[in-house]
């Protein structure tokens, strides 16, 4: 099967072989760190997220929002054209923008805390600013991760239920999540977590129920994940929620998602 049919059926691939050198990582995992000491190259400081710029938990998850605002490699990373082509060709597009990264650093869990966890979701109650659900993520593993240092876990076919579960105040507890699905008659809740070799990276459409639990190992597990949105998706003001880019790029009803905010990542020139 194709990535294209797979991505179609299943609603996320992952990409196995590294894309990026141990040299590149390094790069990358420097740039992290830069970011989380609150250095940026740009002088630009990110949007802030969960747990961040203050660090209030030291065993929580700590999400930083457009960390590409801060330059260096991290940002690279985010713009990676390679990564934008098989993005737009996985969701059949002819072009994807940047619409927000988050860099993710999930601390070891010491205790039985859920503050490492990201509940299940779906990314698209979020994003209902937009017309379509036509948006992906490319989740960067910047260390090895596996299932036990709380790697991403996604339900297969789940982008085709529709809109499967209510957008929560990020619950942290798996199961309660869970059980808030509204799993479609015939269809079942299946889990397939998404180990990566550092520098292999899984992609998930907007739609796709995803999520992680803690961090059991003694060592940070290190991600970015980059948000791109469809050539074609527009601003609408229909839906009922914002969205915090609104707040740094706002948009009238109809408007693509261009300018600053929205650099293109790749975009068929012979289209
Ligand atoms: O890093 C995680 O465990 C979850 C990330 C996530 O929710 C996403 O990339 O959409």
């Amino acid at each position: 099967m194709s990535p294209q049919n797979f991505f179609e059926n299943y609603g996320y691939w992952i990409e196995s072989e590294p894309l990026f050198s141990s040299q590149d990582l390094a790069e990358y995992r420097q740039s992290m760190n830069d970011i989380m000491n609150h250095q940026y190259e740009s002088g630009r400081e990110p949007m802030a997220g969960r747990n961040w710029p203050a660090r209030e938990d030291l065993q929580g998850m700590v999400q930083i929002n457009n960390a590409w605002w801060a330059g260096g490699a991290i940002s690279r990373l985010s713009l990676n054209r390679q990564i934008g082509q098989m993005a737009a060709q996985l969701l059949q597009v002819n072009g994807v923008y940047m619409w927000h990264d988050q860099l993710l650093y999930k601390p070891p869990a010491r205790s039985r805390t859920l503050s490492g966890n990201v509940g299940w979701h779906q990314d698209w109650n979020y994003w209902q600013v937009c017309d379509h659900a036509d948006l992906i993520t490319a989740w960067v593993a910047l260390n090895d991760v596996n299932t036990q240092n709380g790697a991403m876990m996604v339900i297969p076919g789940s982008h085709r239920w529709g809109q499967a579960m209510e957008a929560s105040e990020r619950t942290l507890e798996m199961d309660k999540t869970a059980s808030e699905v509204k799993i479609p008659r015939g269809e079942k809740w299946e889990i397939v977590h998404c180990e990566l070799q550092a520098g292999a990276v899984s992609f998930h459409h907007a739609k796709t129920i995803h999520g992680s639990g803690p961090n059991n190992s003694d060592q940070p597990r290190l991600g970015l994940a980059i948000h791109m949105v469809a050539d074609h998706v527009r601003y609408t003001n229909q839906g009922i929620y914002s969205h915090s880019n609104l707040k740094v790029c706002p948009r009238k009803e109809g408007d693509l998602f261009r300018g600053h905010q929205h650099p293109v990542i790749w975009k068929n020139d012979t289209a």
